[in-house]
Formats: C-alpha cells, sequence, structure tokens
C-alpha cells in the first residue's frame, strides 16, 4: 500500500491527483507544514525535510513527479506517453518544465515575500521572481495555442500534473494575475476534474 505524506498546497497535490486519477489505493499521513520545523521526526523519514514523500513497502521516492510516475507505471493506467506516441517530446518537456523551471520562481516569492522572518523577507527577489514566473507561462501559452485540451498527447497525462500544480500555487502565492487568460482556461479544465477535486480538497 502506497503512504502519501502530504501537507496541503504544496506538491503532494500532484501526487494525491495522480492517484485519484488511478484509482489507484492509498493512505495519506498528514505532515503539519513546514515539516522541519513542525514536524521534525518526519525527517527520519525523508532526510531533506520536504513533502510530498511516499513510501509503499521499502521504497521510499521524495519527488513529486517521481512518485507521479512510480504508481501510474505500477497501477497501469495512460497517464504516461510512450516513445513511439505522438506528443512523447511535448510530455517529457512539461513534465520536467513544470517542477524544475515553472515552479521555482513560486518557490522564491514563497520563501522571501511570505515564509522568512520580516527582517529576512525581500520585495526585490519576489519582484524578480514574478518577472521570471511571467517569462516562463510563455511555452505554456505557445504550446495551448494550437488549440490544444492538455499539454501533449490529446489525454491527461503526468505533464498536465506537473505544470496544473504551479498555477494553483500561483494563485496561493498572489502571482495568479501575471497567468494569461488562456493558461486560466486550460487549469479550468483540470480544475473541473473529480479526481483534482478530491485530491485538492485534501487538507
Ligand atoms: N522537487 C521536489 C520539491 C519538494 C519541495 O520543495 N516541497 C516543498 C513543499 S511544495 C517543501 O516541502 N518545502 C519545505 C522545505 O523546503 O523545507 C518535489 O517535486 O517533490
Amino acid at each position: 500500500m502506497i503512504t502519501v505524506y502530504a501537507s496541503g498546497g504544496t506538491r503532494s497535490r500532484r501526487v494525491l491527483w495522480t492517484l485519484e486519477e488511478l484509482g489507484a489505493p492509498y493512505e495519506v499521513a498528514s505532515v503539519k507544514f513546514p515539516p522541519a520545523f513542525r514536524q521534525p521526526d518526519y525527517l527520519k523519514i525523508n532526510p531533506t525535510g520536504t513533502v510530498p514523500a511516499m513510501t509503499d513497502g521499502e521504497v521510499l521516492l521524495t519527488e513529486s513527479m517521481a512518485i507521479c510516475e512510480y504508481a501510474t507505471r505500477k497501477h497501469g493506467g495512460d497517464l504516461v506517453v510512450a516513445p513511439d506516441e505522438p506528443g512523447f517530446a511535448d510530455y517529457l518537456q512539461f513534465l520536467h518544465f513544470g517542477e524544475s523551471t515553472l515552479t521555482q520562481p513560486l518557490v522564491s516569492i514563497v520563501r522571501y515575500g511570505l515564509l522568512e522572518p520580516d527582517a529576512r523577507k525581500s520585495p526585490q527577489v519576489v519582484e524578480d521572481a514574478r518577472a521570471a514566473f511571467a517569462t516562463r507561462l510563455k511555452p505554456i501559452a505557445k504550446t495551448l495555442a494550437d488549440g490544444r485540451e492538455f499539454m501533449a498527447a490529446d489525454r491527461l497525462t503526468l505533464a498536465d500534473v506537473s505544470v496544473a500544480y504551479a498555477f494553483s500555487l500561483a494563485a496561493g502565492v498572489g502571482a495568479a494575475d501575471l497567468i494569461p487568460a488562456e493558461i486560466l482556461a486550460y487549469e479550468d479544465r483540470m480544475k473541473a476534474r473529480p479526481a483534482y477535486q478530491r485530491a485538492y480538497a485534501v487538507p
């Protein structure tokens, strides 16, 4: 049985959304956020203190998209795209872009705009991060400009799970104003999915 160590509003949402789409059995272990300060015993499971983490028997994974891929490969389902399918390159690009490029400026906003004590907050870092996020939305808008419903392969894939989380985080950190209408329409399509709603409702 998969156990997901999760905190509401975090990248745990990607994992829960994937598991809900797959209909895979899992249990949630709630972790108080930020874990390193509010739940130090969690460091015995994940020494980096980040969420999500996943255990499945002896297996431990601590990268959200690795957990999503693990669950998909283990439980079947068409959330991954094979090399011989149309959309494989877009799938790979946005699977990684969502975490490595799109989410990163938002992390700076979380830290230097919200979490740090006032003396360490930095309006300059937040401004720079907002600008970076706005720039990094451009490849998404360009890709969606052909009228596609999903990021790749004409169906929901882990590429959507990866990028859509960034939009929900942007809303949570006051950066939704940077997201153009066509991307918000895409996000609305994701939000309309019952599995998304079940996953994002987990506190
Ligand atoms: N690349 C990792 C990043 C994990 C991560 O940084 N999670 C954040 C919450 S969304 C966290 O736990 N931050 C607390 C900390 O860095 O101490 C993933 O995709 O799972």
